[in-house]
């Protein structure tokens, strides 16, 4: 429950060359005032904000450290409270110290996300922006991270802002013809209502459309290397990775478990996963490996085939790729290296490469990309939306829907602004223009305690 304490935490480790600690609330000068003791110490040191003080960290008992100390005036801090950071030689035993010292002046530690929570409680943030803030912590891509920004800097809070405005002009209108009738406004009209309402639901349509994008630039794709035993799969894991990670021999069967690495292109994750070789075997494990593998490679975004072309013998490939023909894949000759003659064999479903060589790994890359981010829509219009967004975005529309078929089933108009009062609370809810402590200690338990 939010109150007014003054609240302290960490905001780095307190193991490492410099360890940080953030405190919050009314109290925070007459602290900092207590426990740091400025350098060029006068009688009664008036801290400028944003200035950064050279000084000794005391407690009652004396000297702790030497470091410096950054006080923030409200509402121009963190919070929108006034605050101050300390910075000191990050070892256990001082970070306890000082933390100590300053919990005996009367400040708590503050829960997860307990600092954010404020700064949207005091209107610096909205609720998008503080999700925003949370996944910037789980952010793995740089595509991923810039729409984080986006969120962030309020482009999204802006479109539903707009959305919201667009919602609140309907009912004004509405209520000035129930208040005003026989003025005749245009309001009154059920059929402008409608168009005004499906016009709405399309523009967050829209947003919801893009949100299956939002799902592979946030969490990225799940590559399959599959094929025969011995086709060059964990050699050509271990190219892209550009280390050592499967093990590699001659002996077919070699990798049993899944092993997985991952990489950026263009600032896109993808997850790669090396896995048995098909063949029949009476292999006890093996044949686990080959029942993962296939498991796999079903629920993967896309199959990279991976054949050996130096083999005279293609049947048992052939009849392979048959079986993929249902699932996105891309067919990857191997070992080219080791052919006389190659014609150019290369199309838009298939790839000659050599993973020892590295001949065609740069098209193999550029090809990946193309068969998984091509398809999707990557411009600024994309909002990062989680389920919580998601699912408000839903209840506004069901909504809009109600209110659409209310009018369709000739109810008077206070009726159907009752549906769309609906609507505009869930628009609301999502920017936390509503909200219950309920949902922000959902939002916020997600925080980690400092944020
Ligand atoms: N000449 C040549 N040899 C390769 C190439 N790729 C892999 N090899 C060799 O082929 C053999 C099998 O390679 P792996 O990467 O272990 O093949 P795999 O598909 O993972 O094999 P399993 O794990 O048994 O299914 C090893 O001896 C590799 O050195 C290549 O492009 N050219
Ligand atoms: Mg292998």
């Amino acid at each position: 429950m939010f109150t007014s304490d003054t609240i302290v935490s960490f905001i780095t480790s307190c193991n490492g060359p410099v360890s940080g600690i953030r405190v919050s609330g009314d109290k925070s000068l007459e602290v900092l005032k207590k426990i740091f003791v400025p350098e060029y110490k006068k009688k009664d040191i008036k801290f400028i904000a944003r200035k950064v003080y050279l000084g000794d960290f005391v407690s009652e008992n004396g000297f702790i450290d030497q470091g410096t100390a950054v006080f923030f005036k409200g509402p121009a801090s963190y919070t929108g409270e006034d605050c101050f950071e300390i910075f000191f030689h990050g070892t256990p035993l001082i970070s306890r110290l000082i933390v100590n010292s300053i919990i005996l002046n009367g400040v708590r530690v503050a829960d997860a996300g307990e600092f954010t929570r404020r700064s949207f409680l005091n209107s610096k943030i909205d609720l998008l922006q503080a999700e925003a803030i949370s996944e910037i912590y789980q952010t793995r891509n740089e595509k991923a991270l810039s729409l984080v920004y986006n969120n962030l800097k309020g482009t999204f809070s802006k479109e539903i802002n707009e959305i919201r405005d667009t919602l609140v002009g309907v009912i004004s209108g509405i209520e000035a013809y129930l208040d005003f009738p026989e003025d005749e406004v245009e309001a009154g009209n059920t059929k402008t209502i409608s168009l005004e309402v499906k016009s709405i639901q399309k523009i967050i349509r829209d947003i919801l459309k893009n949100r299956e994008s939002c799902d592979y630039i946030r969490n990225g794709y799940r590559i399959a290397l599959f094929g025969m035993v011995n086709s060059g799969k964990s050699s050509i894991l271990n190219q892209l990775l550009k280390e050592d990670r499967a093990i590699i021999t001659n002996i077919p069967g070699t990798t049993r478990d899944i092993i997985e690495g991952e990489i950026s292109i263009k600032g896109i994750l993808y997850r790669f996963f090396d896995m048995a070789g098909m063949r029949l075997t009476s292999d006890t494990i093996e044949k686990i490996g080959i029942k993962k593998a296939l498991k796999m490679a079903k629920t993967s975004d896309l199959i990279l085939f991976v054949t050996d072309i130096s083999l005279e013998d293609q049947e048992l490939n052939l009849k392979l790729e048959k079986k993929l023909k249902k699932y996105k894949h891309l067919t990857v000759k191997n070992k080219c290296d080791l052919k006389k003659s190659v014609e150019n064999e290369n199309s838009s479903t298939e790839l000659l490469i050599s993973a020892k060589t590295g001949v065609g790994f740069d098209e193999l890359v550029e090809k990946i990309y193309s068969l998984t981010v091509g398809d999707l829509k990557m411009d600024d219009e994309i909002f990062l939306i989680n389920e919580r967004q998601k699912s408000h975005l839903l209840q506004t529309i069901e909504s809009l829907d109600l209110s659409l078929e209310t009018i369709k089933n000739g109810y008077t108009l206070d009726c159907v602004s009752v549906d769309l009062y609906d609507a505009l609370n869930y628009l609301k809810e999502i920017i936390g223009e509503i909200s219950t402590e309920d949902i922000l200690d959902r939002v916020f338990s997600t925080f980690c305690i400092g944020k």
